[in-house]
């Protein structure tokens, strides 16, 4: 095929200013996980957008933020580790430039790809001067690409941002097969919604202190679904209480919820058991991190 496009674009940025949404807006489907609570992605996760005659490989990344334990850290360099070996990067921001920025911002120094500010959340702008002020309160820091105000939420200005970005794009193969939407496993996207729905349903250092793994997916043949079987680990006893809940009510909402989102956008029948086991101080743990998945190949 020649001339056909291709090429990686990291989506990075403080946690919590949309990143994930941005990616599955951009794809048109839900292959990250999105929370109103500041760390929810952990791990780079790929995006494919295939056109007839391009391929754009969005790279959604964990929020970048100065966390002290070795999660924190390590979901911070994936972030870093992210920018190097893409073509363009985007910077997401949702308001105007702060000191948490800077730190960011410094990575982009030295790079030979361009960087281009993305302003998301703009329905909650009141007009257009208030979008002005927020990009203006970059343009000193950085010299951008461009400069693109979107909506990941209401989906828009996102054709804007494909067409600005596609010029950019260097000649290559398609990367991923048409059909391919994410690099994620199905059992990784089904831990990721069940920690979803574990971040929606508790508070404070609780959805922090969260891991998922899949421990086992068997076919009932009798029932026609599959069983699977989840194991969500938490640090303290007390956390452990309160995933559970009175009577075992919260778990069983948050199984129900996960069940349901993972059964439509999965397309597969599942019946899910939830299990929850104390490991202490896992986030600090290597082998931890690497067994629940957390990690990059640096
Ligand atoms: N109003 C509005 N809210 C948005 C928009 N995009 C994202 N959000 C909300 O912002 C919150 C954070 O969204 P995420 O996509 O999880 O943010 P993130 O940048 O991936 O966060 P981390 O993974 O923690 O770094 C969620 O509550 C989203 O619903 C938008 O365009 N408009
Ligand atoms: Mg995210």
């Amino acid at each position: 095929m020649s001339n056909h496009k291709s090429g990686f674009v990291a989506i990075v940025g403080r946690p919590n200013v949309g990143k994930s949404t941005l990616i599955n807006a951009l794809i048109g489907k839900k292959i990250a996980i999105m929370s109103p609570k500041p760390q929810t992605t952990r791990n780079r996760i790929m995006g494919v957008y295939t056109q007839p005659d391009f391929q754009m490989i969005f790279v959604d990344t964990p929020g970048m933020h100065k966390g002290k334990d070795l999660l924190n850290k390590t979901i911070d360099r994936i972030a870093v580790s992210s920018i190097k070996d893409v073509d363009m990067v985007l910077f997401v921001v949702d308001d105007a430039k702060g000191s948490a920025e800077d730190h960011i911002i410094a990575y982009f120094k030295g790079l030979r790809i361009p960087v281009f500010l993305v302003i998301n959340k703009i329905d909650l702008l009141k007009n257009r001067s208030a979008i002005d002020e927020v990009i203006i309160s970059y343009l000193d820091a950085y010299a951008f690409e461009g400069v693109t105000p979107v909506s990941a939420k209401d989906k828009k200005n996102l054709n804007h941002l494909i067409e600005t970005l596609q010029p950019y794009l260097p000649e290559g193969p398609l990367f991923f097969p048409e059909e391919m939407k994410s690099d994620q496993s199905e059992n990784q996207l089904m831990s990721e919604l069940i920690r979803e729905k574990i971040l929606f349903h508790t508070e404070q250092e609780v959805p922090h202190s969260v891991a998922v793994v899949i421990e086992s997916l068997e076919e009932n043949l009798e029932l026609n679904t599959i069983d699977v079987s989840a194991l969500i680990i938490v640090e303290r006893t007390t956390q452990k209480q309160i995933l559970i809940g009175k009577a075992g009510e919260k778990i069983k909402k948050i199984g129900t919820e996960a069940r349901k989102e993972i059964n439509q956008i999965l397309n597969t029948k599942i019946h899910l058991t939830l299990w929850v086991k104390v490991k202490k101080d896992w986030r600090n743990r290597p082998n931890d991190l690497k067994a629940f998945g957390i990690g990059d190949e640096s």
